[in-house]
This record gives C-alpha cells, sequence and structure tokens, in this order.
C-alpha cells in the first residue's frame, strides 16, 4: 500500500479537522440516511477519551459516531479518489451519503476504498461508525462481557488483557488522495549490498493498472544514479551509500508509468540500502554487528492519547538521539506511517511489532506450575485470534515491508508461550511472515517471565530472544542483589540453550515517581530506578551474544486504573510530559559509551 503523496499526477486532500461525534444508544440507533443529530465534536486524528469531560463517555465501551461533510472540486472529479484511514481503533464501518462502503477491524493499520461510485454533487456526507470492543478474537486481546437489564438495554464491558488504556477513534490522519486512472499501485524494493566491492543491488517491482512502469533511483541530492532493468527488475548502484542507524542515507525509487509514450502517474518511494541478518549469536546490520540502545515505547501522549502526535514523535526521537540511544520498538501494536517515515529519515532502528498483545488467560509468576511438560492453562483454546493475526501480519508487511528503519518484526508481546498448543499457534504465523516479507527480515517474539528457559514451548521459532523481564520489581521487589543472581542464571541458561541466537532485552524496568527520592534507594524512587538499570546494565555486559536493551518504558503512559497503577504505568524514564528522571542521565553516560556496531 503506497502512502498518499502529492505531485504532478496525485494530489491529496486533508480530512482531519474537528468532526461532530456521538456516542452510540443502542436504544435510539442512528439512522444513517439522515445527517447525525448531535451537539459533542472530536478532533481527529486523536483519542476521542481525553477530549471529553464526561466520564461517560471516556470509559465507555461499545459504538460512537463520527460525522463531516466535504467536496470534491470539480476539476478532480474524473481522478481516481481514494479515500484512507491511517488507522481507526478498533473497528470501523463506512458510509458516504448514507451508504456503507467499506468496514475495516484492526486498530493500528490503514484501509482505504475507491470513492468515485459513491458520490453525489456538491456536498458530500461521510459517516464512521467506530467499536472500542476487544475480545478473545481481536488484537488486543480484551476479556468482553455484557449484562442486559429489565428493559433489555445492553450495557458492554471490556477488561483489557494487556497494560495501556484502552484508547479509541480515528487515530490517524483522514485523507482523499487522487491517482489517474491508469494508477501505480504498488513497489517493492529490496537491497543487497556485495561489502567487498561497496556495490549495491536493488530490486524494484513496481505494478500498476494499464501502465507501462519504468524505474529510476536517485540519490539524496534527487541525480539519478541507476535505471532498473524492466526485465530482471534490478538497478545496480556501484559505491553505495549505505543507510546506517544514526546516518540515514535515503535514495528514491521514482516510478513511472506511460501509456503510448506519455506519462500518466509518477510515484516516489524513498528507501533506504542496508541488510540485515543474524548470525553466529550477531545481529549483523550491514554486515557488522549490531547493538540495541533504546526503549518499548507507546503512542501515548496528553489530550491526544494514541492518537497522531507528530511534534512529540520529533521529540521522543531527538531525546533518544540525545541519550545516545539508536532503537525501539513499536510495543504493542504498529504504530503510524508518518512514525515510520521518520525512522528512516532519522536512522533509529526499529523493531516493528504486531498488535499480538493479551494472549494469555493466567499470570501469577507461579513458576514451578509453568515448568511442568505438560502444563496447559487452556490459553490456545480459549483464543480465537487467529484469523485477526493473520490479517495483520498481512497489513504490517504490506505496509512497513520497504522501511529502511525496520530490522525485525515481532510477532506477539508476552503471550503463553509456556502453554501447550503454543507452537502449533505460533509456528503457521511465523511461516506467513517469512514467507510475506520481500526483504526476509529477522522474527522474533517478545517473551515474558514465566517462559523461562525451562517452560517456553515454541522459542525455537525465533531469529533473536527477546526477553521481558523484571527481577528487582514484580519479582525479587526492591531487592537488587537476588534480582542479579536470578537475571545472570536466566541469561546463563539461555545461552546454554541457544548458543547460536541472539538475546536481547525488550522490557525491564520499575516504576518511578518523578521527584520521590530516597536515601535508602527505595523502590518508586529515582534512585532506585538508576540502581536498578546499574545492576541490569552489569549483568548484560557479561554475556557473550547478548545483543541489546530496551527498556521499559521510554515515557510513562496511561492504563486502565488498578491497584497498581497511579494515573498510569510510571515505568518511563521520562515522564508522560517527556521531563527526564534521574536515570536517564546514567543511562545517557552508558549509551554514548557503548557504540552502535561492536
Ligand atoms: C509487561 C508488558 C507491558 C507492561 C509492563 C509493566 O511485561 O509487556 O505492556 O506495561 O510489563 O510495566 O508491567
Amino acid at each position: 500500500m503506497l502512502y498518499p503523496v502529492s505531485n504532478t499526477d496525485r494530489t491529496v486532500l486533508d480530512l482531519d479537522g474537528t468532526w461532530k461525534f456521538k456516542v452510540e444508544d443502542e436504544q435510539h440507533p442512528v439512522d444513517v440516511t439522515q445527517p447525525l443529530v448531535t451537539t459533542t465534536f472530536m478532533a481527529v486524528p486523536a483519542s476521542f477519551n481525553d477530549q471529553t469531560v464526561d466520564p461517560a463517555i471516556r470509559q465507555h465501551d461499545g459504538f460512537f459516531w463520527y460525522e463531516r461533510d466535504f467536496s470534491i472540486m470539480h476539476a478532480l472529479q474524473d481522478q481516481r479518489l481514494v479515500l484512507r484511514f491511517g488507522s481507526v481503533t478498533h473497528e470501523a464501518w463506512v458510509f458516504v451519503n448514507g451508504i456503507e462502503i467499506t468496514h475495516h477491524k484492526g486498530g493500528f493499520t490503514p484501509f482505504e476504498v475507491v470513492l468515485n461510485d459513491h458520490l453525489i454533487p456538491g456536498k458530500n456526507r461521510l459517516t464512521v461508525k467506530v467499536s472500542n470492543l476487544l475480545d478473545h478474537t481481536t488484537l488486543p486481546v480484551g476479556n468482553y462481557h455484557e449484562t442486559t437489564d429489565a428493559d433489555g438495554r445492553v450495557t458492554r464491558h471490556v477488561d483489557e488483557n494487556f497494560d495501556f488504556f484502552n484508547y479509541a477513534g480515528i487515530h490517524r490522519p483522514v485523507k482523499i488522495y487522487t491517482t489517474p486512472r491508469h494508477f501505480i499501485s504498488d513497489i517493492t524494493i529490496v537491497p543487497t549490498v556485495d561489502f567487498t566491492t561497496g556495490t549495491a543491488a536493488v530490486t524494484v517491482t513496481a505494478t500498476g493498472e494499464g501502465l507501462d512502469l519504468t524505474t529510476t533511483i536517485c540519490d539524496a541530492a534527487g541525480q539519478a544514479v541507476a535505471t532498473v532493468d524492466p526485465t530482471t527488475h534490478m538497478a545496480t548502484i556501484p559505491h553505495a551509500h549505505l543507510w546506517q542507524p544514526g546516518n540515514a542515507y535515503l535514495y528514491t525509487a521514482h516510478v513511472t508509468g506511460t501509456r503510448s509514450g506519455e506519462v500518466i502517474d509518477q510515484y516516489d518511494e524513498p528507501f533506504g540500502i542496508r541488510t540485515v541478518e543474524v548470525k553466529a549469536g550477531q545481529f549483523l546490520i550491514n554486515n557488522q554487528p549490531f547493538y540495541f540502545k533504546g526503549f518499548g515505547k507507546h503512542e501515548d501522549t496528553y489530550v491526544n492519547g494514541k492518537g497522531l502526535n507528530q511534534a512529540y514523535n520529533v521529540l521522543d526521537i531527538n531525546l533518544m538521539k540525545q541519550m545516545g540511544a539508536n532503537s525501539f520498538r513499536t510495543s504493542h501494536y504498529p504504530y503510524s506511517d508518518e512514525m515510520m517515515r521518520l525512522c528512516d529519515r532519522e536512522g533509529i532502528v526499529v523493531i516493528d511489532e504486531t498488535p499480538a498483545v493479551g494472549l494469555m488467560t493466567r499470570f501469577d509468576f507461579n513458576m514451578d506450575a509453568v515448568v511442568q511438560p505438560d502444563f496447559n492453562d487452556g490459553t490456545w483454546t480459549k483464543m480465537k485470534t487467529e484469523a485477526a493475526h493473520r490479517q495483520v501480519i498481512h497489513e504490517i508487511i504490506d505496509r512497513d515491508k520497504n522501511h529502511a528503519c525496520v530490522v525485525m518484526w515481532s510477532i506477539a508481546n508476552e503471550a503463553a508461550n509456556y502453554s501447550l498448543g503454543a507452537h502449533e499457534y505460533f509456528a503457521p504465523l511465523f511461516q506467513l511472515a517469512r514467507q510475506l516479507d520481500p526483504q526476509k527480515r529477522p522474527l522474533t517474539y517478545v517473551g515474558e517471565i514465566q517462559a523461562s528457559p525451562a517452560a517456553d514451548k515454541s522459542s525455537d521459532l525465533v531469529d533473536v530472544l527477546a526477553l521481558n523481564r523484571y527481577y528487582g520489581w514484580y519479582l525479587d521487589t526492591g531487592d537488587l542483589p537476588a534480582a542479579e543472581t536470578h537475571l545472570r542464571a536466566e541469561l546463563q541458561a539461555w545461552q546454554k540453550l541457544y548458543p547460536d541466537k541472539p538475546i536481547m532485552f525488550t522490557e525491564y524496568g520499575a516504576d518511578t515517581i518523578a521527584g520521590v527520592h530516597s536515601a535508602y534507594g527505595e523502590p518508586f524512587s529515582e534512585e532506585y530506578q538508576t540502581d536498578y538499570y546499574r545492576t541490569y546494565s552489569k549483568v548484560f555486559d557479561e554475556m557473550p551474544s547478548f545483543v541489546g536493551e530496551q527498556l521499559w518504558n521510554f515515557a510513562d503512559f496511561q492504563t486502565k486504573f488498578g491497584i497498581q497503577r497511579v494515573q498510569g504505568n510510571k515505568k518511563g524514564i521520562f515522564t508522560r510530559a517527556r521531563e527526564p528522571k534521574q536515570a536517564v542521565q546514567y543511562l545517557s553516560e552508558r549509551w554514548h559509551n557503548i557504540p552502535d556496531f561492536g
């Protein structure tokens, strides 16, 4: 799927702004053939939850309506007009002039529909019905129940099976983009590099409707440097500039579509030339062993919730670079197109994660139970997420396949990998991702503490062992010497089990209230957070095939309330407003002293 752009053959109309909004009252359903009757408005793109002062709207589980009008200028009406949503969380039914024209389920990937046949002259009415409901068939996973009162009124309830607030709404930009009637429909780019000569071979496969396609490769200054051979789809670039972490270099594949010699459509796809490979316990980028330094993140900001917030994205990357970090994971769902494009330009390395979070039915740290070889908590019969999982693997790879910043796919976060049935569930998904990714990037899933070396039933599938561990927080609370011992023992066990698999940490952290200090280094203090990270660093530095540290979390973030959450999760090393806690200083010094390549 190509990102909407404007050029001499295409244009983009922006439908962001303030839309009409209404919470569905199921006793009095909305009549979509008529304009939405409401006095409430919501900004788009953004979550609706923190824009309201009405707790009943903020916490409502169910259906919501958004509406706005739009018109298409005469000059564009003979173009192909495509309506595109960057994401609607979690499910959307889209109506134009009261008629449903598309539906999409899955809250973190784009979808689009051709509008031409649905338009009327003059003003058109665009209505979107949104659901924030989650259950055991969706990703992420929610625990769903409903109650019906004596009058037949249904109350729906979703209990998030994950640790972030279930923000919902039209989260990413809504655009109408035009293409000519004959158009370029997709571009797939696969770079390879001969490291002895410095020559890159780039395969560019463009598809189009009714066009003859040619592709030129331009360098960052816009100069043509190679032409793609129409039969082999290959271009050769001698002395190629590589896309490097922290030092991005982007080429452009300039695709031109002609009919009888006349240029009809054009598209510029930016791309980086870099290779990624896992070999002998190392994670190689451009044939050199890379060390991940960075974060698990969230798309989470004040007021916008999970809605696109480009200023925060820019700030976050600047803060990362200032700290000497080089990477993050899109925990726990695919992030916006805009963030991925920014990371390509900034040289930030990304582990791209699906929204498969919450695939577990119990969580009790009973480590003895899970190590039984026949341990089965029923997760893999209760979960009916396979179809959603397959769909999102298709969508994330289709959207992000050309991004130089993406070096690995994470198929899931913290599933019940210790329960019988895990291998059977995951093996076909890994196979699907391997088959779909044209760049054949490494794959992982992120495993939690119960999925220890003795208990995990599917770690043979991953290329990199990505571990989330909270020794010194949920276990060994406040006891860093014990945490150190347990951490070391577990890492040694993984190393022994898989001497050739790189190991990295994708989460470790301690809740820390900014401004709380303790002369005794007690939990929740800024001192404890710093000591916690020092302890982990010490053990990481002892491990031979350890390829990276991504801590939890970049910034404090909103969650549902609970006895362990005071206005959210406080494991950020920055506050939600991006003010640094004490640990930032320690980690900055450490990361500036660890080279990206070792
Ligand atoms: C985890 C989850 C993450 C939570 C974190 C925590 O293991 O992957 O979503 O926020 O722990 O802080 O408990």
